[in-house]
């Protein structure tokens, strides 16, 4: 569905179009098909941005999270998001479609973001998270450089993960101290975000964000790993559930809510570090009480533990401070940790109907699980 090769811009003013058209804004954003990057373009096309979005090549679609708002750019006046590839491990595509696409504004959400599987492929993670991002810092420093668009913003997506073993309450003035090659990576990528700012001026910011969570979610997150799994067990299609350490503490809000929040950084007179979370945390297991009990079922009679869930290192606690982003730039969550919950398993209870229906028509191995 990306098309591969549209450089259309239909629609878009800011390369020279009639003075008296207001000017569109133009955002381009690394991992468009992931949780934030669906919410986020939803957003933005919301404010009337025109979206464009870096996908990479997958040997089947990955565009699920995106489809429902996916216009063929054969009607391209109705196409407001479009879609082109390059990856983060290429530089060279990352600088063409900059040159191409002439954004306002740039999001870099695109990350191998599963902390346990970075313990796996310490080497990519360490080349997408942190050299990918160093790769798009310098291909915005460098455009502007060419082209003298000087007025390009650009957002780093950060992670409390970089907090690692330092105690909550954490803040933007907390010390670093990762736990894993992801959360190292998040470092660097922070780091580099900070120095371009400070070498180059330009504008970027690095939102520290906090766990956020849909039912848009990776199935292999603990939260939707949880929602899903209680959806099926209460439709009959599932029994056990396998999970790591029960006694991690997160905290959690909705995606949905946390990508206001990157743009309204973006929005500033200054680029600036700003932390985001609910300020509110909760242990797996009280998460597992909240998932399981709103659907009258005990998590006891369910869960099983799996060590091969468990980390080399583990991130105990995390919990944020974010009253400068709700003081500076207004933000502040809407959805609350227990409505978040039952937002998910309410999702997730419609899924798991569905794919009764597959079963019981013989199209899905009722052993099939996420
Ligand atoms: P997801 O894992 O849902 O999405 C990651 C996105 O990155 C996907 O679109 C994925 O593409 C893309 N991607 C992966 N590798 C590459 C690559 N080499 N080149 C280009 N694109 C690539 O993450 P989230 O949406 O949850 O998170 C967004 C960002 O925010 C990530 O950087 C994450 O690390 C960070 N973050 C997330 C938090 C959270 O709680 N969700 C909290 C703090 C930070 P594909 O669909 O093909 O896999
Ligand atoms: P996290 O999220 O590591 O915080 O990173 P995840 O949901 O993977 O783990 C949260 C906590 O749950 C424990 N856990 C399990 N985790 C998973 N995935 N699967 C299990 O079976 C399981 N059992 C227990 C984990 O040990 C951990 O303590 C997320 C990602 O989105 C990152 O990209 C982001 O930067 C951070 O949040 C903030």
């Amino acid at each position: 569905m990306a098309s591969e090769n549209d450089t259309s811009r239909s629609g878009s003013t800011n390369n020279g179009g009639d003075a008296a058209v207001p000017q569109r804004k133009i955002a381009l954003i690394t991992g468009i098909t992931g949780q934030d990057g669906s919410y986020l373009t939803e957003f933005l096309l919301e404010k009337g941005y025109e979206v464009h979005g870096l996908i990479r090549r997958s040997s089947n679609f990955n565009t699920q999270r995106i489809n429902h708002i996916y216009i063929d750019p054969h009607n391209a006046h109705k196409a407001k998001m479009k879609l082109h590839y390059a990856d983060l491990s290429d530089a060279s595509s990352l600088r063409r479609w900059l040159d191409t696409i002439l954004p306002d504004e740039v999001y870099n959400l695109a990350a191998q973001s599963h902390v346990a599987v970075s313990f796996e492929i310490p080497d990519y993670t360490a080349d997408v998270v942190a050299t990918g991002a160093l790769r798009l810092l310098e291909a915005v420093r460098s455009h502007i450089a060419a082209t003298g668009r000087s007025h390009i913003r650009y957002y780093q997506a950060g992670s409390s993960e970089m907090f690692g073993a330092t105690p909550p309450p954490q803040s933007e003035s907390t010390p670093f101290h990762p736990r894993s090659p992801y959360a190292a990576s998040k470092c660097a990528a922070h780091w580099y975000t900070v120095n371009y700012r400070e070498a180059y001026g330009l504008y970027a910011c690095n939102g520290i964000l906090f766990n956020h969570e849909s039912p848009r979610r990776g199935e292999n997150f603990v939260t939707r790993k949880i929602t899903r799994a209680v959806g099926r067990i209460k439709i009959g299609l599932q029994s056990k559930l396998f999970l790591g350490n029960l006694q991690a503490s997160r905290d959690w809000g909705f995606a949905g809510d946390y990508v206001e929040a990157m743009w309204m950084m973006l929005q500033q007179e200054k680029p600036d570090d700003y932390v985001v979370a609910t300020e509110d945390s909760h242990t797996v297991e009280e998460f597992l009480e909240v998932a399981f009990g709103y659907v009258g079922l005990n998590w006891r009679d369910h869960v099983a533990i799996d060590k091969r869930y468990f980390r080399p290192a583990e991130v105990d606690n995390l919990k944020g401070d974010s009253s400068k982003a709700r003081k500076v730039l207004g933000w502040k969550p809407k959805v609350g940790f227990e409505q978040l919950v039952k937002m998910m398993v309410d999702e997730d209870v419609e899924l798991a109907k569905r794919e009764k229906v597959l079963v019981d028509a013989g199209f899905m191995d009722a052993q099939q699980q996420p």
